[in-house]
């Protein structure tokens, strides 16, 4: 049997080039290998507020960048998170198996309390649990995610180590796949932090259905230094970020990066980092625009989706409640 992968990413925003090498990137790459499940996690998204009309909206955009980015939907599953209610109903039994000290020491917790500090609600908080429950639910052998999610991860392990120590071998224990480059890509703007797609600056970040005008603009302004040299060396954030993303893109690493540039000033190295960011950025664009145009298309995709995904589902919530001694149904 095959081994299989799971991952999702929150329809806020727009797909950056951060969740491109960080995540995406490797779930095309995985494919060939494993059982692929990838869900547009809607549900952890509305943990933050969201408007209705544009979440519905942006969540069709995720799944149509998904497929342009890549996933097949010949042999990967694709579906929206709400259209499977095991994540919901497992996700309730595990918060009976994970502490409030442990969600506590969440920093993704701690961050997103201080930018939403007048909606830190419940839901943020369990947040890693509805996430445990998607990995759970598959029996997920590997989960590619950049390494903002590695502790996130690390809880889900340590929840199906418990469970699985009560009452049998239940859940399989999952392990994180991280890129060895480009795993944390920063911001453009500010290289001491991460690109994220929810930045109110989008000179912060890349979408990947930007056009190349826009993308050669946001890195010719990215933010480097004044030292005109180009090393990937502690302290230099923005060429070492700069080389990270070249470095992913082209499968080499950055120091390597930075031989290719040696020599070259700023100018003509931002230049090939567009060239190189652009010329991947093509065909997804072009695929995108496509894809959202053909409704029927998209809808039959998520609908077999969350079909296939809820057989899955299913059999383990089953397993689940007949352990911890729910009554059967008949
Ligand atoms: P938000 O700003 O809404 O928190 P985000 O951009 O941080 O969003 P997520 O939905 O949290 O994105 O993450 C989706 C996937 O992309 C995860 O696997 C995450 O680890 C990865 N990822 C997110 N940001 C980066 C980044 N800057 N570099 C590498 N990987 C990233
Ligand atoms: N928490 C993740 C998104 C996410 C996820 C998952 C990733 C939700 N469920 C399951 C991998 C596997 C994030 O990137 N913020």
């Amino acid at each position: 049997m095959r081994k299989r992968v799971f991952s999702g990413i929150q329809p806020t925003g727009c797909i950056t080039l951060g969740n491109y090498i960080g995540a995406v990137k490797n779930w095309i790459e995985l494919q060939k290998e494993y059982d692929c499940i990838f869900s547009v996690v809607d549900m952890h998204s509305i943990t933050v507020r969201q408007d209705p009309k544009e979440l519905r909206k942006r969540c069709m955009q995720f799944l149509c960048q998904y497929i342009a980015c890549g996933i097949d939907p010949e042999n990967s599953i694709m579906f929206f998170q709400s259209h499977v209610p095991q994540h919901a109903e497992l996700s309730w039994i595990l918060n009976c198996y994970t502490y409030m000290g442990e969600l506590s020491r969440m920093t993704q917790f701690k961050d997103k309390s201080q930018k939403h500090a007048e909606n830190i609600n419940a839901g943020l908080f369990t947040y890693p649990v509805l996430m445990a429950a998607d990995i759970l639910l598959y029996k997920t052998d590997l989960v590619p995610v950049g390494v903002d999610q590695k502790q996130h991860l690390e809880l889900s392990r340590d929840i199906a180590d418990r469970f699985n120590k009560v009452y049998g071998d239940v859940f399989t224990v999952p392990e994180a796949y991280i890129p060895p480059v480009g795993a944390r890509v920063m911001s453009l703007q500010d290289p001491t932090s991460k690109m994220s797609k929810s930045d109110p600056n989008p000179n912060g970040y890349i979408w990947i259905l930007d056009d190349p005008d826009t993308i050669t603009r946001k890195i010719k302004r990215a933010v480097t230094d004044s030292d005109g040299v180009i090393e990937y060396k502690e302290g230099k954030d923005g060429i070492n970020n700069l080389l990270s993303i070249y470095g992913a893109m082209t499968g080499i690493t950055p120091e390597d990066a930075a031989k290719e540039f040696e020599g070259k000033g700023y100018g003509d190295f931002k230049a090939g980092v567009s060239e190189i960011i652009i010329e991947t950025l093509k065909p997804i664009r072009d695929k995108y625009n496509e894809l959202i145009e053909n409704k029927d298309y998209i809808e039959k995709i998520y609908k077999e989706g969350a079909e296939r995904a809820s057989s899955i589902a299913r059999r383990t919530l089953s397993k689940v409640h007949r352990k911890v001694g729910f009554v059967d149904r008949v």
